[in-house]
């Protein structure tokens, strides 16, 4: 396939101001009669091309007439000869809706039809310009029948609409704002709507609507909540108020991604919107209010002002998944949403960066964008922002986003223009910080503190590389911003008080004066760049600032780094000192001035992919040995505590507030140690806390529990929790990955019995992420030495590619660690790459995936 590179980026031939599509709707063969208003862009001849994928023209008109001439196919794409400045341009096309297994274009989706066109499913619709520098305004007539499709949507505000004959109906939408392709929606079908509406700060009422089946409509209230929490929020942070009269959002069963942001009719994967106690759990409930809000504060970071070209897609993503982590900081707990957006970060990003698949924020090459939905573009790309926030401050970077906004209101940007806006409303010189953008890799810093105590001098000195990635074998220092503050050791008295100190050389040395005693160093707080810090701190001092540091993450972050040397000597060497660990995880646990939400991130273990990620190859089998240990030795000397933090998070009824919320994830929590720990009321506890639950959350995290044992309990909850919910996919979804999930030594083959379950499905990708890609999250049964997990995720990409390629291809890059592991294990997974790409007819998706896995 096709390289396309950012530096062969050229503004549009032709640009399309207007367009008016007509849809006749059928999910067999729906009509789509396309009518743009063309205009030539700049002094050239070249010929109008309308990108096609699997389109045939049944028709073309130019300027009203049929002109057979004057228009050619160049394989998928129309062309056509114009003579003017200026034409109108007519198309008709037959598209199926109901064979589209790609779900991307127009596809139907239980019993509704739905778009998705990020980022290039127009081309599957109709002829067009299908890239988000070509912005038109758009009015869009649907039309189907009322009994099966009464509710017609689409972009902007409706204007017209009423019925016809022989049952049909039609509808008219019109959206005053120009939009690039991918922005454009509608949805058809039998839907019912929580509807509500939202004043905005300058006194304009706006309908919100959320659609969904009717049953479903209870479960749209913290959806709702969120949205107008969101709307309220962005007024008040970033100034950005919404700008139609309505705000519609639908939500599908069948969505590859987590929700899409169209102009005014956001279409959502139903996990983020549904939500009632019965069936979601509080980390759903987080997701929904996150992904309502991200998509929301996309209508101004990537609809108002939208993306030149696919390479600047951290443009619009990085700076929104920073806009809606500040959202939901400002919503709860700040210091424990930070520690799971650093998780979140470390599980899959950190090991993009250092693998065949590292790319930076804004990419130089792509096969298919696709495969460009990363955590490097969205997860990197919003610490990339945070740290500019850190730099410039909060003050100059409000003044930096209202210039970038004001600047580029209808425009498409790049990421370097965003740059230059921070710059010019700061004043501050950004030519280094600009190297985030183009460099690849996680940084690693070194980190050390020397003292004397004579004069009163700590001396920091800071060291930074930047590895070598594909195609950047040599890296430029990049600054790096670090919250840093010493603590003493005697006193436990801040010595220094927190400053930002910016690394941004290979080297640097920070004085600090009047330091009294022996100062503990406490460095890159709050998680300030997203980089690995190697420090000598002992084991004394790192279980030091995990009971006494004043910013929480790092006080986590203490825990973690305790946590992981102690398991690295474990797996090297067979054996390792669990009494720190155990101490610091005691002190955490039975300080009462702690939040129960925190208190639970931090004495949690890091994964075992994670300490697998510490090491130079991993050994799988080791790793979960050393855990399993440690965990028990946790759960067995803690047994008292455990089980006090375990009755304290009892509540006599459900309750959605964040102390409810922090008491049941800390009761999960202790019931897992206690279940490490071996005692023998263990699988009676969870059960009763599974059987007695009146929330998921409870109920889940027993079940998680139950299933990593072997009693007699674990069975029935099982069987019970899929005959209670086996009619409510979402929550089935649950089911599914609580046992892809285990650490049971049997998980390989639950999970290839699980495969031919009959509710197991290809077709849907929230129930092909929930069995299979929970699995490859697993790294012992993954990484099974026989090498049939390897074997068993790869027959799945070849299955899933022939429905749905761009799914097909987010299930490759656990294979491509092989690096990572053993010979042995390394040949297997290699083995497997190359038995995909030799399968005929592969997607470019998964080409370009597994193609560069293998190197
Ligand atoms: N901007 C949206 C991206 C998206 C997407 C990408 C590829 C394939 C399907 C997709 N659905 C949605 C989601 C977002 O970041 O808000
Ligand atoms: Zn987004």
């Amino acid at each position: 396939p096709p390289v396309i590179r950012r530096e062969d980026y050229r503004a549009p031939d032709w640009l399309v101001p207007e367009v008016s599509l007509d849809f006749r709707l059928d999910p067999a063969a729906t009509r789509v009669l396309a009518r743009l208003e063309v205009t030539r862009n700049g002094d050239h001849a070249r010929p109008l091309r309308l990108d096609g994928d699997g389109l045939v023209p049944l028709v073309v008109r130019i300027d009203g007439a049929a002109a057979a001439d004057t228009w050619r196919m160049d394989g998928p794409a129309l062309v056509i000869d114009l003579p003017g400045a200026a034409h109108v341009i007519e198309t008709e096309v037959e598209i199926a809706p109901a064979g589209n297994t790609q779900l991307m274009g127009l596809y139907a989706s239980g019993g509704l039809l739905c778009t998705q066109c990020e980022p290039e499913g127009v081309r599957r619709i109709t002829f067009f310009p299908d890239r988000p520098d070509v912005l038109s305004r758009y009015t869009v007539r649907l039309e189907a029948g009322e009994a099966t499709y009464p509710l017609l949507l689409s972009n902007g505000d409706r204007t017209d609409g009423g019925g016809l004959e022989d049952g049909r109906h039609w509808a008219e939408w019109r959206d005053p704002f120009p939009k690039p392709t991918y922005l454009f929606a509608l949805v058809a079908g039998d839907l019912a709507a929580n509807r509500d509406s939202f004043v905005t700060r300058s006194g304009r009422e706006v309908d919100l609507a959320i659609w969904v089946k009717a049953a479903d409509v209870g479960k749209t209230e913290h959806a709702m909540a969120a949205l107008k929490a969101s709307m309220a929020w962005d007024e008040q942070t970033y100034g950005r108020e919404y700008d139609l009269g309505e705000f519609n959002i639908v939500a599908v069963a069948d969505f590859n991604f987590g929700a899409m942001e169209n102009k005014g009719l956001n279409i959502f994967n139903s996990r983020y919107i549904l939500a009632d106690p019965d069936t979601a759990t509080d980390g759903d409930y987080d997701g929904v209010a996150g992904v309502v809000a991200h998509e929301y504060f996309h209508n101004w970071s990537g609809n108002r002002v939208t993306c030149r070209d696919w390479f600047q897609l951290s443009l619009k993503e990085g700076f929104t998944v920073f806009r809606d982590q500040q959202f939901s900081a400002d919503q709860g707990s700040a210091a424990v949403g930070r520690i799971e957006n650093v998780r979140a970060l470390r599980a899959s990003q950190f090991p993009e960066d250092a693998g065949p698949l590292a790319h930076p924020i804004r990419p130089e090459a792509y096969m298919e964008i696709s495969n460009f939905y990363t955590a490097t573009i969205y997860n990197k790309g919003a610490e990339v922002i945070r740290m500019l926030h850190t730099l410039l401050g909060a003050q100059a970077f409000r003044q930096g986003s209202d210039l970038y906004f004001e600047r580029h209101d209808g425009q498409a940007a790049t990421c370097e223009q965003f740059v230059q806006a921070m710059e010019d409303a700061s004043g501050a010189d950004l030519a280094a910080f600009r190297l985030w953008y183009a460099q690849a890799g996680t940084p690693r810093v070194r980190a050390a503190i020397s003292h004397e105590p004579a004069s009163g001098q700590a001396r920091l000195t800071l060291g930074q590389s930047v590895p070598a990635t594909p195609g950047q074998p040599v890296k430029q220092s990049m600054p790096l911003p670090l919250r840093v503050a010493l603590f003493g050791e005697l006193t436990g008295r801040v010595l220094a008080p927190e400053q930002v100190v910016v690394l941004d050389g290979p080297t640097k040395e920070v004085l600090f004066e009047g330091i009294g005693e022996r100062p503990i160093l406490s460095i890159n707080r709050d998680f300030s760049a997203p980089v690995v810090v190697e420090t000598d701190r002992s084991a004394a001092d790192l279980a030091f600032l995990s009971a006494n540091d004043d910013d929480p993450f790092a006080r986590y972050e203490a825990m973690q780094q305790l946590m992981v040397d102690t398991l690295v000597v474990a797996v090297a060497t067979g054996t390792a000192d669990h009494a720190p660990v155990v101490e610091a995880v005691e002190r955490t646990l039975t300080d009462p001035a702690l939040d129960p939400a925190f208190v639970a991130e931090a004495v949690l273990l890091p994964s075992e992919a994670f300490v697998g990620d510490q090491m130079l190859v991993v050994d799988p089998p080791a790793i979960h040995a050393a855990r399993e240990a440690l965990r028990a030795r946790i759960g067995t000397r803690l047994e008292e505590a455990w089980r006090a933090a375990y009755a304290r998070g009892q509540a006599d009824r459900y309750e959605y507030s964040p102390q409810a919320k922090g008491l049941r994830r800390l009761r999960t929590v202790a019931l897992g140690y206690l279940a490490a720990a071996g005692v023998a009321d263990a699988a009676a506890l969870a059960f009763a806390q599974f059987d007695e639950a009146d929330n998921m959350t409870d109920r889940q995290g027993a079940l998680g529990v139950l299933a990593n044992g072997r009693s007699a309990e674990r069975e029935d909850a099982l069987d019970m929790f899929y005959e209670r919910y086996r009619g409510n996919g979402l929550v089935l979804d649950k089911w599914f990955t609580t046992q892809a999930v285990s650490t049971r030594d049997d998980c390989l083959d639950a999970v290839e019995r699980l495969a031919r379950h009959p509710d197991f499905t290809l077709a849907n990708p929230n129930r092909l992420r929930a069995l299979v890609g929970a699995f490859a999250s697993n790294q012992r049964a993954f990484h099974d030495a026989s090498g049939r997990g390897y074997r068993f995720l790869a027959d799945m990409v070849i299955a899933v590619d022939r429905l749905n390629p761009s799914t097909a291809a987010k299930l490759i890059p656990p294979l491509g660690r092989w690096r990572r592991f053993d010979g042995a294990r390394a040949g297997l997974m290699k083995a497997e790459l190359r038995r995909v790409l030799e399968v005929p007819g592969l997607s470019k998706d998964v080409f370009e995936q597994a193609s560069k896995s293998l190197g």
